[in-house]
């Protein structure tokens, strides 16, 4: 069994039961012209973690290790997107409305593809999820139950935000989630900070904190 050196302590990886869990690595977070740029964001600042995590998912492809992918976004004709959400910001141009990339957040669409550089390949799960967290209204939690799957390995988008709420989630429901640092982005340098510090806090309240180069030397060792 590879150990991973993480924080607050190491983190024995049963690859078997493991899943890559990649969050919301869509247009619409990590482009010019989707929701993250709407909402006021530079969306650059999240595309540093692209290249880490692709490394990561070749890797765990070719360590025969479970990968799933997730895309917030919402039915074309809105039926799942809750009012306040749909409120929330004031935006002039917000969930739904025609914008650069298609309709902001709506599956289908070019902005609600997973970017190029991390399209998922034939056979992994792609879960739509219509909220921050990726177990609620989904069936994440049935297909990693199915699967034997009881660890994650979590990277994505937005660090305080989809990857915190999904990191909650899972914690709750007696997942084991190791974040990599690097595999994830914030628009906002202090809350990327604090999203990885409360999770691995109180002795790994939520769960625990790595980077891509020591889960890269432990999946080595599984090929
Ligand atoms: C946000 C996400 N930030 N994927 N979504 O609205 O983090």
């Amino acid at each position: 069994m590879p150990t991973i050196d993480a924080d607050p302590y190491a983190f024995d990886l049963r690859p078997a039961a493991a899943a890559l869990l990649i969050i919301d690595m869509q247009r619409d977070f990590l482009e010019p012209g989707g929701f993250g740029a709407l909402l006021g964001n530079d969306v650059s600042r999240l595309r540093g973690a692209i290249a880490p995590t692709s490394a990561v998912l070749h890797a765990a492809r070719a360590a025969g290790m479970a990968v799933i992918h997730t895309r917030e976004g919402h039915r074309p004709d809105l039926s799942d997107l809750a009012p306040a959400k749909r409120a929330r910001g004031r935006l002039a141009c917000g969930i739904g409305d025609p914008g650069p990339m298609g309709r902001i957040l709506v599956r289908g669409e070019t902005g609600h593809d997973i970017i190029p550089e991390l399209a998922p390949a034939p056979g992994e799960p792609v879960v739509d999820k219509p909220g921050k967290g990726a177990f609620y209204a989904t069936d994440l939690e049935a297909m990693l139950r199915s699967r034997g799957i009881t660890q994650l390995i979590v990277c994505g988008v937005t660090t305080e935000v989809c990857v915190n709420t999904t990191v909650r989630e899972a914690n709750d429901r007696g997942f084991d989630c190791l974040v990599l640092e690097d595999c994830t982005g914030s628009y906002f340098p202090e809350f990327q900070a604090a999203g990885l510090a409360m999770i691995r806090a109180q002795g790994g309240i939520f769960g625990w904190v790595a980077d891509s180069a020591r889960v890269l030397a432990a999946l080595r060792v599984c090929e």
